[in-house]
């Protein structure tokens, strides 16, 4: 290795960014197409919403907290309502180089527990520092690497 490259979506373990990176929580979606659209926590509270209880943010290096109800769009069918065409995966991106992939697998209509792009918890809105606007993965349950706060652009790939 020839020093140190990050990779936003190979996020090593460490020690959370209290911060957000910004105080502007709007984020992109990039389609397919090489289109993008800016969305708002409005926007995603006008759409159905689902809530997966008894989410917990899981670090072996600094503790765990929950049990959490969060709050928001399951990221499938937000997803499958502005895009229409083939998907591989999805790449969710924060404003502070963290992110995480997401195969279109996991993202099935349907599923328990759905992977969610949440904008409240325990039924209020959560704030800027508590990462809205925040993806919740409820079955990744050891690191936390998943949990990414702050989140700015969604890229639908086709791979
Ligand atoms: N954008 C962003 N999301 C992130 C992180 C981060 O540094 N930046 N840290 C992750 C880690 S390592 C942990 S343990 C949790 C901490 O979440 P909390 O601040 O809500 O406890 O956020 C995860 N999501
Ligand atoms: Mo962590």
């Amino acid at each position: 290795m020839t020093g140190h490259e990050h990779d936003p979506l190979r996020p090593h373990s460490h020690d959370p960014n209290p911060e957000p990176p910004s105080p502007d929580p709007s984020f992109i979606i990039e389609t397919p197409d090489a289109r993008a659209q800016t969305w708002t926590p409005d926007d995603l509270q006008a759409l159905p919403a689902t809530t997966v209880e008894n989410c917990w943010i899981v670090s072996t290096g600094h503790g765990a907290s929950g049990p959490f109800a969060f709050t928001g769009a399951a990221l499938g069918d937000l997803i499958r309502q502005i895009w229409k065409g083939a998907w591989s995966h999805v790449e969710v991106l924060s404003g502070d180089g963290f992110g995480t992939r997401i195969h279109a697998a996991e993202l099935a209509e349907g599923v328990i527990r759905p992977i969610l792009l949440a904008h409240s918890v325990d039924g209020r809105t959560l704030d800027r520092a508590e990462g809205l606007v925040r993806l919740v993965v409820p079955s990744e349950v050891d690191d936390a690497l998943r949990q990414v706060k702050w989140v700015r652009v969604i890229r639908i790939v086709d791979a």
